[in-house]
């Protein structure tokens, strides 16, 4: 390599190159030609993805920069995306990942009903990794474990479940902790080990003792004998049911599988509840008119007295479940949901098709807040959910939990529990903020949340002295 440096040549083996420029160079060629070659290799994949609209995306790392930051800059540059494109769809270049947001309703009615596009994206492999294979696969196993959330194992589980899930959705956003081994060295310097740790025990309890139980009981799974007292036994088995009733997955549960569950018991039954009356009782605050006449509605349902709710009351709450539905438009917990294509699909905003391993991102975030869907979408109004108007929007308008056949199967319970908490305390209590809607801000954290919290002042109502 010996060079003489005062001829001036175009090749940069007339230049005297220093041991580390030499490196420089190899690697940089090195990683040209990985790059051509990777994109030569999916060159159709690359041409399809070509046509859709999209932030600028680089060699390698695509456009994963723009999503360095913390969860309320990430939420930020999320939505400026979201108006950006407001009228067409848009992909995002994560590393080789193409992710692809949908925005129309008629096209999230083609991905959600697709069987070619199942609910397995990234996620799902960063945790099978962390999980480990061998670790949780029963092929046996049905769900009619006893996940008590009120007891030692099942709390451990649901707070270091949801400290996992934020690490990986963080991962998911951070290109350079992409590589298993980084990523492992990531968690060792931050101790984070711990949450994956945790999260791995309860599944492994729960297959560990349905394992026994197989030994002991031949076939069965009715007569199984748990120790716990008879009411929550019946609470779980419900949950279970219709946990079976909806996925059909009878006796084979993968890895996937039973993540999934876990997923939706902490989304649906914890996650979704608290934050979603968080959200409720502050719009209710800040918009008194419509307060008032959430409060009349339950009065003329409940009385004066002190009856107890009951389902048949719930069904009568109609105006409430107006105002429930509007606040999960607004702030739908999980602002987004994942499908990876098993084979291309065509969609029929501009007649594109997204090539199989795509990414798509459904995102209430976005479609909640199309202007042809929703007038004013920035605005809280209840009214949105009248009658008149649900009709007239498509049914793919409104996705708080997903939809098609793999929708959240912890809606209804969720749903109902949302409004009996409710009811339980705009019964007996008005709520005053001095908060405007303009003031709410939201971050991005595995699930979306009030940057400021939910500053609410409660006031016992006396219900002989109501001035409406
Ligand atoms: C979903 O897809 C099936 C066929 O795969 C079709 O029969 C059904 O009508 C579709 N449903 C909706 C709501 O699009
Ligand atoms: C369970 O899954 C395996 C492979 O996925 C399949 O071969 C087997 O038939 C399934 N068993 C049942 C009972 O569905
Ligand atoms: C709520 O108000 C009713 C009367 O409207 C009263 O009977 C009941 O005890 C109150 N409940 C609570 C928890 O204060
Ligand atoms: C409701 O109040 C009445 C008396 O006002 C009392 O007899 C009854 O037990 C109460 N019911 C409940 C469910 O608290
Ligand atoms: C509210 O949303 C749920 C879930 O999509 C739906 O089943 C229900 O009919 C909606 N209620 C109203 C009043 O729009
Ligand atoms: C959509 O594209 C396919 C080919 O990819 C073509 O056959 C079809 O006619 C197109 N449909 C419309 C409505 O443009
Ligand atoms: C609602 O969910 C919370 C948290 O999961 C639970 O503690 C509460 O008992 C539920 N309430 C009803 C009425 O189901
Ligand atoms: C995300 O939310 C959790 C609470 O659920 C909180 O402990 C954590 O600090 C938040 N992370 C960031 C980066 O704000
Ligand atoms: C990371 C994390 O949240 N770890 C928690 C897991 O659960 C145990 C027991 O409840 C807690 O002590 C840890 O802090």
């Amino acid at each position: 390599m010996m060079s003489q440096h005062n001829h001036s040549d175009y090749t940069i083996c007339w230049f005297r190159l220093t041991g580390t420029e030499l490196i420089v160079y190899t690697v940089i060629s090195f990683l040209a030609v990985l790059i051509s070659y990777d994109r030569w290799k999916r060159r159709r994949f690359v041409l399809l993805a070509d046509k859709l609209n999209g932030p600028k995306d680089y060699p390698i790392i695509g456009s994963a920069l723009d999503f360095i930051g913390t969860p309320k800059q990430i939420y930020e540059h999320f939505t400026k995306l979201r108006d950006k494109y407001n009228h067409d769809l848009f992909k995002v270049w994560l590393g080789s990942s193409l992710y692809v947001v949908i925005r129309k309703p008629e096209d999230i009615q083609i991905i959600l009903n697709s069987s070619n596009a199942l609910k397995k994206g990234f996620i799902y492999k960063f945790l099978g990794k962390v999980l480990g294979k061998g670790l949780i696969i029963a092929p046996e196993t049905t769900m009619d474990y006893n996940l008590d959330i009120q007891s030692d194992i099942g709390s451990e589980f649901m707070i270091n479940g949801t400290k996992a899930l934020e690490l990986m959705s963080n991962r998911a956003l951070t290109v350079w902790l992409y590589p298993d081994i980084i990523y492992f060295m990531y968690c060792k310097i931050f101790g984070l080990e711990n949450a994956y740790k945790l999260t791995k025990k309860l599944p492994r309890l729960m297959t560990e003792k349905k394992k026994n139980e197989y030994a002991h009981n031949a076939i069965d799974k009715n007569t199984i004998e748990t120790s716990e007292n008879d009411d929550k036994k019946k609470r779980s088995k419900a949950l279970v049911d219709l946990l079976l009733e909806t996925n059909k997955v009878g006796g084979n549960l993968s890895n996937e599988d039973i993540i999934d569950e876990v997923l939706t018991i902490i989304g649906a039954g914890y996650e979704t509840t608290t934050s979603t009356v968080g959200f409720c009782i502050l719009l209710l605050a800040i918009d008194s008119d419509i307060q008032e006449r959430v409060y009349d509605e339950i009065h003329s349902v409940l009385g004066d007295g002190n009856e107890t709710i009951t389902i048949e009351h719930t069904t009568k709450l109609v105006y409430m479940k107006q105002v429930i539905n509007e606040t999960l438009r607004l702030f739908p917990i999980a602002p987004l949901m994942l499908r990876e294509l098993q084979a291309d699909v065509t969609i029929i905003s501009g007649n594109h098709t997204l090539p199989k391993g795509t990414a798509c991102v459904i995102s209430p975030m976005v479609t909640h807040f199309i202007p042809e869907l929703y007038s004013n979408p920035e605005l809280f109004n209840p009214d949105n959910f009248n009658a008149d108007n649900v009709a007239k929007r498509h049914k793919y308008s409104f996705i708080p939990f997903s939809g098609g056949p793999r929708s959240c199967i912890g809606m209804k319970y969720a749903l109902l529990n949302i409004t009996v908490l409710l009811t339980q305390i705009l019964r007996n209590f008005s709520v005053h903020t001095d908060l405007k809607f303009s003031d709410i801000k939201l971050k991005f954290n595995l699930t979306i949340k009030s940057v400021n919290g939910y500053p609410v002042t409660i006031r016992p109502r006396n219900s002989a002295l109501v001035t409406s």
